[in-house]
């Protein structure tokens, strides 16, 4: 398959309401949607970064000035590329793996198309549908959280995340549990805390949580290990499991017993999948995390989250959870609490145009 060129557009779309996480409130989703055109036909992908460098260090700006001087023209120069190829030819630039994760994905569709395969079939997917769970971003007070996590109960997900950051954590975490004693619950910090604040991370042990997700900072891999010895809730890693080496090296120094995956984060789904075979190996559970996704990545998560190993309920929730407009023709709904694996070729979503040009703020074309 060779890329004849590929198309970026920045867009940026509302959110329902506002998200409000340990780093800071988004109201407008900024996201880059990539388009290969290639002799086989077209292919979407995502690049999950945001506006400003709060949740890692990559970031829309940055991403698309990468995208365009080099990670986007090497590809160009490739003849009969392959989605396993895209990670080794990109490999000599370093970091970026969000951009690196949507160009990848825009090859995997349209690769998988042209050979009339879902992207679910082609990672291993098991299941038709999977559980949906909900991130509950921080509200203004424990009663709004609680009303806010009720409401997505009403609409069936079946696990609740909340956001946690100090000072809006074991009271907010006690509301919720008070008010609802028998759901599945977890909750997610943001690498908002130190070692310093043990004692405040061990008084959520009571609540019966599922897990604990990103505690301290990206690289604190060490002080994880220490932190999961003083607490009973299991410590899930996020920010800090970069890579299937990432993952290996805090398996290995017990600083997580469950990972949370993100394609986009890890550097694609290729590198997801490997992730997930290593945990399996290992014995760890592993889940699907989101980055408030379009209809294109959200398709893909559910892909990824069909995978024998995602045992726990990921972040794979309705669209409607963040956009009242997704840009793909049919956007993931929630049946019984469920969200359906597409299994179309390729991704299996058709692209609403009309949505993406309204939405569109910046647009490029890199050419051969
Ligand atoms: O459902 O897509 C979703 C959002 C899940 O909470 C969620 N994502 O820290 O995991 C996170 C958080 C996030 C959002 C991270 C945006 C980075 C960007």
């Amino acid at each position: 398959m060779d890329i004849e060129s590929v198309e970026l557009r920045v867009l940026h779309l509302p959110l329902v309401q506002p998200f409000t996480t340990s780093f800071g409130t988004e109201t407008v989703r900024e996201v880059i949607v990539v388009r290969v055109r290639t002799s086989a036909g077209d292919g979407w992908g995502e690049i999950v970064t945001q506006h400003a460098p709060l949740y890692s260090s990559e970031y829309t700006g940055g991403a698309w000035d990468v995208a365009r001087r080099f990670l986007v023209p090497a590809l160009l120069a490739q003849r009969r590329l392959t989605p396993q190829r895209v990670a080794n030819v990109l490999a000599p630039f370093v970091g970026h793996r969000m951009v690196k994760a949507g160009l990848e994905l825009a090859v995997l569709d349209a690769s998988l198309r042209r050979a009339g395969r879902s992207l679910a079939g082609f990672l291993g997917g098991v299941v038709p549908r999977i559980p949906a769970g909900v991130s509950v971003g921080i509200q203004a007070d424990a009663a709004a959280l609680v009303d806010a996590v009720g409401g997505y109960l009403g609409e069936g997900y079946r696990r609740i995340k909340i956001k946690i950051a100090p000072g809006r954590d074991v009271a907010d975490t006690a509301a919720v549990r008070a008010a609802f004693p028998e759901i599945a619950l977890q909750v997610d910090a943001n690498s908002a805390y130190t070692l310093d604040d043990v004692d405040t991370l061990a008084a959520l042990d009571a609540y019966d949580l599922l897990l604990i997700e990103q505690p301290l900072q990206e690289d604190d891999l060490v002080d994880h290990a220490r932190l999961a010895a003083r607490l009973r809730t299991p410590v899930c890693l996020d920010e800090s499991i970069v890579s299937d080496k990432a993952a290996a090296d805090a398996l290995a120094l017990g600083a997580a017993a469950i990972i949370n995956i993100k394609a986009g984060r890890v550097g694609g789904y290729l590198e997801a999948r490997r992730i997930h075979d290593r945990c399996v190996a290992a014995g760890v559970p592993v889940w699907c995390g989101g980055m408030l996704e379009t209809g294109i990545g959200r398709a893909a998560n559910a892909a990824l989250a069909s995978l024998p190993g995602f045992t726990l309920p990921g972040d794979v929730s309705a669209s409607s959870r963040f956009y009242r407009h997704d840009i793909v023709a049919e956007p993931i709904t929630l049946d019984d609490g469920f969200v359906t694996v597409p299994s179309g070729d390729g991704l299996g979503i058709e692209i609403d145009h009309a949505a993406v040009e309204a939405a569109t703020v910046e647009r490029l074309d890199v050419r051969a």
